[in-house]
């Protein structure tokens, strides 16, 4: 085998693997593009925001509801995802992906929510039934992080 075949033959194999491979770290799962990690511990909104953070990723932020059903699908539990209410006039009902700030285009809300029980809910939560609930953000609950790819 030539150089230069052998040279065409490793590049074929490295843009196989690129193109097949999930390319998550061990104890993520990929997902259309993103990887995600399921953290069991229960925590504040802001230490597990903080704790994807520190894995250079950011709590959820669910764009879609496939998106929706494949992370509830890693954890079937109330966790918290990375929406929270806009800090504007203190009981305002715009919802931010805390990830990039955006406004929530996509949101999934529990009926009757976002309700602001006792005044405080600031957070997002997925219930067990997959649909969200506003919750006071010192609450704690497991979490799910993600990341690109
Ligand atoms: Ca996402
Ligand atoms: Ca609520």
């Amino acid at each position: 085998m030539t150089i230069f075949s052998a040279s065409i033959f490793t590049l074929l194999f490295l843009g196989a693997h690129l193109i097949l491979c999930s390319c998550c770290e061990d104890g993520w799962t990929e997902h259309s593009g993103h990887c995600y990690y399921v953290e069991q511990g229960k925590m504040t909104f802001d230490d597990a925001q903080c704790a994807c953070n520190a894995n250079d990723a950011y709590l959820v932020k669910l764009d879609n509801q496939a998106e929706t059903d494949f992370v509830t699908g890693l954890l079937k539990d109330t966790f918290w995802i990375g929406t929270r209410r806009a800090c504007v006039g203190g009981d305002s009902n715009i919802w931010l992906m805390i990830h990039d700030l955006t406004e929530a285009t996509f949101t999934s809300w529990s009926p009757h929510e976002p309700n602001n029980s006792g005044g405080n809910e600031n957070c997002v939560e997925i219930r067990t039934s997959n649909l969200w609930n506003d919750l006071e953000c010192s609450d704690e609950l497991k979490s799910v992080c993600e990341r690109g790819k």
